[in-house]
Parts: C-alpha cells; structure tokens; sequence
C-alpha cells in the first residue's frame, strides 16, 4: 500500500499529535507497512487500525471491566450536558455479555470514566472491544467511539466508520507528561470509554467490552530498556533477547566511539513497542516507538538468523544525531552512521538483497545504487549514503570522527541552516581533516556532486528531525 494513504487513515487528531516528535524522514521508515494493518468502510473512506492482541499473555491487568456486575465509581462528563445518554446493557457485548454504551443523538463528546492507579513510571496498553451504530461525524471531527485518558490527548482513536461489529481498539501510553493537559493529575487517572474526542464532535452509539490497562514489562540492558508485549516475547528465547540487547549496547558505544558524544546526555533510551501507528516501522527518540505489528516477527528473526536488526540500529543512529548542525538529510545520516557501526562490529544485518555483514554493507549500498539508478524512478537517482562511503573508502573514517568532535568541541562555530549549507559546511570541516585532498569534494565525479548540490540546494533537502 502506498505511504501516503497509509498516514492519510490514521485518525487525524492522533498523526497531529504524533508528528510533534516525527520528522518528514522517519515517517519514510514504512518499508514494512502492509495494507493488512487496517480495515477500511468505503462509505466514508475513513479507516483505522486493529490489532489483534491476546490479552491472556499479561500478568494480569492493572485494571480490567466487564460490565458484568455493572458499574460503581464511574462518572460521565458531556461537552453538551443534555444530549447523550449512558446504559449498562444486559446482554448485546462480547459473547452476548452485559456491555457500556453510549448513545448521543445529536452532536457531542461524551465520556464516561472511572479513576485507576498508574505509576509515571511504568508503560501500559490501553485495550478493549467497541462496536458502533449509526455513527454520523460532525465538521471537523475524526475520532468517534474511543478509549481515551481523560485531560490528556492519549486515545485509542476510532473511526467515523457508519457501523462495524466488534473490534479491538488499543493504544500503548506513559504518563510522562508530553500528552497530558494542564492540570492533568498523575494520582488520578480518569480512564475513558468516549464518543467523540476534543474538537471532534460525534452522534451515534457505541458500545463497550472487555477494556483493561495492562502493564508491560521492562527488559533492561546497560543502555536500553527494552519494552515489549509479553506476546512478542514469546517469539524469542530469553537468552536470545538477551543476546540482542548485549548487541545493541556494543552499537551504543560504537556510535559513540564515531561522533564523540551520546544521545539524551547519555540516558538510557528506552525502545518501546508501541499499538498505535508512530508514522513508521519505527521512530527514532526517547522512548524509540517501534510499531507492534513488526515486532514479533523481528524478534524471530533475530534468534533464527543471529542478525542485529537493520532497522533497529537505523533508529539509533537517528537519536546519535546529537548536533542539528551537521544533519542536511537524516536518513542519510542514519545509514552512514549504521555503515560504521555494521563494519567494526562485524554485525550481521537484513537488507532487501539478503543479509549483509561486516564490511559486506559497503557491497549492499553499491547494490542499492545500481539498482536505483537503473530502475524506473528518478525520484530515488540520488545516492548520498554510497557516494559519501566512496568518500569513507578514500580517506578512512578518522576525518569523520574528527569532523562530527569538531562539531561537538565548538570548533565548528558556524550554525546553517539550510540543508545546503549544512551539507558544504560538513564537507568544508571534513576536507580540513583530510590529509590527501584540499576538498573531499573531489573525489566525486562532477556529475555526482552536482546531483547532490542540485538536490540539497532544492526541496529534498531535509533539516528538521
Ligand atoms: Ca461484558
Ligand atoms: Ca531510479
Ligand atoms: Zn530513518
């Protein structure tokens, strides 16, 4: 499926949300999206993704309703007080089981919530079961039914989907502070079944089941706490995760022994499963939000192939990008990083030509090269990954490792911000750690390096991460 429409279906309020720690390139790690991931009415072309997680893999919930033996201490909250109406039913959720809906015959954002103890600390899964009727959207609104932390932006999101039957609904959340709203007290989380959403004005009914929040458990190493369904563990041994994260520590410091510094002031980053779509594969950051559906999978892979994780070592190389100054193009940047650390670990990694490793990686770029300079897609002819590793195999990596302290010392002074001027300003410092060559730039062939000024200079010149 194509990537545009792949974010295009994810509820909008939630991409808005998202895209606060996203940048234009992470959101081209989609490489392993598939259409699979989402349902989609063709009424009303709004779609949303569904998981299908096994709850019964949890060490039990923190907090778990069944509406069996109907509710105490639940509150409802209506943005138009007079409109919607609460009901335990009798029978009509999961199984025929007792069930929460809620109707709203005209336009409103109606909540009704119960208080649940969660610690700061800790990540949970927000999960459980909705079905909707008769959904109508008002202007403007995205997100119908939904599961929610109240004064916070955390949902489930949902659909504007006219009807659907029982689906799974879920999102993975902490409660450090970056989505929740002012006044939002910790102490108190209100946890909510909801139809409609700030801004996002809903009539219709919908129904609610089986909604838990479930803590998920915490594998640490000395620099990533690694945070994963325990239903993804089960695709993996313990030692072999073990192995991995040991791996993936020797790639922190080796990035380090490359630039000089370390990310987050040296913090441990934590790598977290995460249900709802991040805008990728994974995106880089503190946590790393590596998307669920491609973890269980990886996982296997790692332990039957013995490989690193392209994709994983990637992401980190994105957090190694410690000074803007130097970043004209992060995916770039990600890749050439990754190349270093490949060939001094000697990690084995997947690519779509098969596993490479070690210095085998310098082959796997030439190969991505030929291919995209021979296919049908202009859009891909520009190559700066494999052109700067022709630069790398001139002059070694020691004026890299210079260059990026240079930056990091305050040697560097300067401060572009034009992706073309970052990218000469990098050039002009390496050249000055360059015994052989005046300017690096020549061991290009002209054409290369007009490419390469043509397309920083222009709008493929990226800054921001
Ligand atoms: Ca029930
Ligand atoms: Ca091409
Ligand atoms: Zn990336």
């Amino acid at each position: 499926m194509n990537k545009k429409n792949i974010l295009l279906i994810i509820s909008i309020v939630v991409i808005a949300l998202l895209s606060c720690s996203l940048s234009e390139n992470d959101r081209q790690d989609n490489f392993l999206i598939d259409d699979n991931l989402v349902k989609n009415d063709k009424n009303l072309e709004i779609k949303f993704q569904v998981n299908s997680i096994d709850t019964s893999w949890y060490d039990g919930a923190v907090f778990f309703e069944d509406f069996e033996s109907g509710v105490s201490d639940w509150t409802s909250k209506r943005y138009y007080p007079d409109i919607s109406t609460f009901s335990i039913l009798g029978s009509g959720g999961i199984e025929n089981s007792q069930c929460l809906r809620i109707i709203s015959d005209d336009f409103n954002d109606a909540c009704f919530y119960t208080v649940v103890d969660l610690s700061p600390s800790s990540y949970y899964n927000c999960i459980g079961w909705i079905k909707s009727e008769n959904i109508e959207l008002d202007e403007g609104a995205s997100i119908a039914g939904n599961l929610c932390i109240m004064d916070s932006w955390w949902t489930s999101g949902s659909t504007g989907i006219y009807e659907f039957n029982w689906e799974q609904v879920s999102f993975t959340f902490s409660l450090d502070g970056t989505m929740l709203l002012a006044g939002f007290d910790p102490g108190t989380i209100k946890f909510g079944c909801r139809l409609g959403f700030f801004c996002s004005l809903v009539k219709g009914t919908v129904y609610f089941d089986n909604i838990g929040i479930y803590e998920l458990p915490k594998h640490e190493s000395e620099h990533f706490t690694l945070v994963i369904e325990p239903m993804d563990m089960g695709r993996i041994s313990e030692g072999a995760l073990n192995d991995w994260l040991d791996k993936l520590d020797l790639v922190y410091e080796e990035y380090h022994n490359l630039v000089g510094g370390y990310p987050f002031d040296g913090e441990k980053i934590t790598i977290l499963s995460v249900l709802q779509y991040p805008g990728g594969w994974a995106v880089a950051g503190n946590p790393i939000q590596w998307h669920q559906p491609w973890v269980g999978e990886e996982l296997e892979s790692i332990e039957s192939e013995g490989h690193w994780s392209f994709g994983m070592i990637h992401e980190i190389g994105h957090d190694y990008d410690i000074d803007e100054r130097w970043i004209f193009d992060c995916e770039h940047w990600a890749n050439f990083k990754l190349t270093y650390v490949v060939e001094m670990l000697n990690a084995k990694v997947p690519t779509e030509f098969g596993y490479f490793q070690g210095d085998e990686i310098y082959d796997f770029w030439e190969r991505l090269y030929e291919k995209n300079i021979n296919d049908d897609d202009p859009d891909n002819d520009v190559c700066p990954t494999t052109w700067f590793c022709w630069i790398k195999e001139e002059i070694g990596w020691e004026p890299f490792k210079e260059t990026f302290r240079d930056y990091l010392d305050g040697t560097v002074t300067k401060n572009p911000t034009e992706p073309i001027d970052r990218f000469n300003l990098f050039l002009d410092v390496l050249s000055s750690n360059t015994q052989d060559y005046e300017d690096v730039r020549d061991i290009w062939p002209e054409d290369i390096l007009n490419m390469l000024i043509d397309y920083y200079g222009g709008s493929a010149g990226i800054v921001e991460r």
